[in-house]
């Protein structure tokens, strides 16, 4: 027997040992540190094999396969008692980490967040009018007085001018004077100066006024919109007013009634009243026999024409405007528009719409 070589009953206590070591070990890791011990580097069953190289050929042919079995059934006892560790590791875990699948989810910001009824009733216009083929126009705030007013045939010096309770800017050195604009209707003669008919815009945005009360504060909102060809009349207004007031207050019909008036920029000029109940203080719209003024309309003034370089003898249009916070204020129940922009989050999260359900014609505009 060569000296370095263990004899076969120390092999026979090496495997007990290790065996009763990887019984005990109760984790992955102290298994790992068993194997370390046996197998790795300076290893004991390493050691042995190690052996195997100085042995005589005889020894080696005896003692060779007593070691590679022991080694081959450490393995294998290593192996079983992994697997054994880890399937107790996973069913531990799985017990400690139950997850209660009827607990409420906590909700995202983009889900928590409201979008106002302003931007709702924006994006119910857009939805609206685009399906009747008109483009978005937006223009400044701030405008010069020539295209809030002079360019809308409000002659210098007339009364209509005060009426719009106008805020002007201190004038600049050249003496004009800048302003907050009273009405979108800037915004289409721009785009009357910049686009050749046939134009069919649409124009919501801020307007400014110096007027507050329970249904006026001094920043409100309003849509117009303008349809300029060389045959637009009062019966493609009509149609295209009752077409939204059906889509806007989502019923399948409404009565509607045309009132003359005047507007400097409309000849002639039309106040648009539409059918509604007013039973138990709710209004309901499409049904009953009061009538609810929402809008003014007309066809556009040949001067308004003449002035964004139309000629009024091979172009016509119309145009209609109102107010956004009024129809919201009728559709969604607020009484008061100063709430508005209060920027209370309470009111908002009444009043508020989720983000993720935007407005269409088809999935329903305020579903
Ligand atoms: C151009 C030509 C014509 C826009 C119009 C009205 C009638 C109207 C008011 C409704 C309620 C404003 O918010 S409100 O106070 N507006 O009645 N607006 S026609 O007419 C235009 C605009 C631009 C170039």
């Amino acid at each position: 027997m060569h000296d370095n070589a263990a004899p076969d009953n120390d092999l026979a206590t090496l495997e007990r040992d290790l065996l009763a070591r990887m019984e005990a070990a109760a984790d992955e890791a102290s298994l790992e540190a068993v194997r370390v011990a046996a197998l790795g580097k300076q290893g004991s069953i390493s050691g042995l094999l190690k052996t195997l190289g100085t042995m005589t050929p005889d020894e080696r042919k005896t003692k060779g396969p007593l070691i590679n079995g022991l080694r081959d059934r450490v393995q294998t006892a290593l192996a079983a008692r992994k697997s054994t560790l880890a399937d107790a590791a996973l069913d531990a875990r799985l017990k400690s980490e139950t997850v209660d699948v009827t607990l409420p989810t906590r909700s995202s910001p983009e889900t928590r967040g409201r979008i106002h009824p302003i931007t709702q009733v924006i994006d119910e216009l857009t939805a609206i009018f685009a399906d009747m083929g008109f483009s978005v126009a937006e223009g400044p705030d701030i405008e010069t007085d020539d295209l809030n007013f002079t360019k809308l045939n409000f002659p210098v010096g007339h009364p209509a001018r005060e009426m719009h309770d106008t805020f002007f800017f201190n004038p600049k050195e050249n003496g004009e004077r800048m302003l907050l604009r009273t009405h979108t209707s800037p915004v289409q003669v721009r785009t009357m100066l910049a686009q050749k008919p046939p134009i069919r815009v649409i124009c919501p945005g801020r307007t400014y006024r110096h007027d507050s009360d329970q249904t006026h504060t001094p920043m409100f909102h309003q849509v117009e919109g303008l349809v300029i060809d060389r045959q637009a009349n009062l019966g493609h207004l009509k149609w295209i007013l009752e077409e939204f007031c059906k889509a806007f207050f989502e019923v399948p019909d409404v009565k509607m009634r045309f009132r003359p008036s005047f507007f400097p920029f409309t000849e002639p000029s039309m106040e648009v009243d539409i059918q509604c109940s007013r039973k138990g203080g709710e209004i309901r719209f499409g049904e009953g026999e009061d009538w609810l003024e929402i809008l003014g309309c007309g066809m556009v003034h040949p001067n308004v024409l003449k002035n964004c370089g139309l000629d009024p003898n091979e172009f016509q249009g119309f145009a209609w405007g109102m107010g956004i916070d009024r129809i919201a204020m009728l559709k969604y129940g607020m009484d008061d528009l100063r709430q508005f922009f209060e920027a209370d989050v309470r009111w908002l999260q009444h009043y508020g719409f989720r983000p993720l359900d935007l407005p269409t014609l088809a999935g329903g505009l305020s579903s």
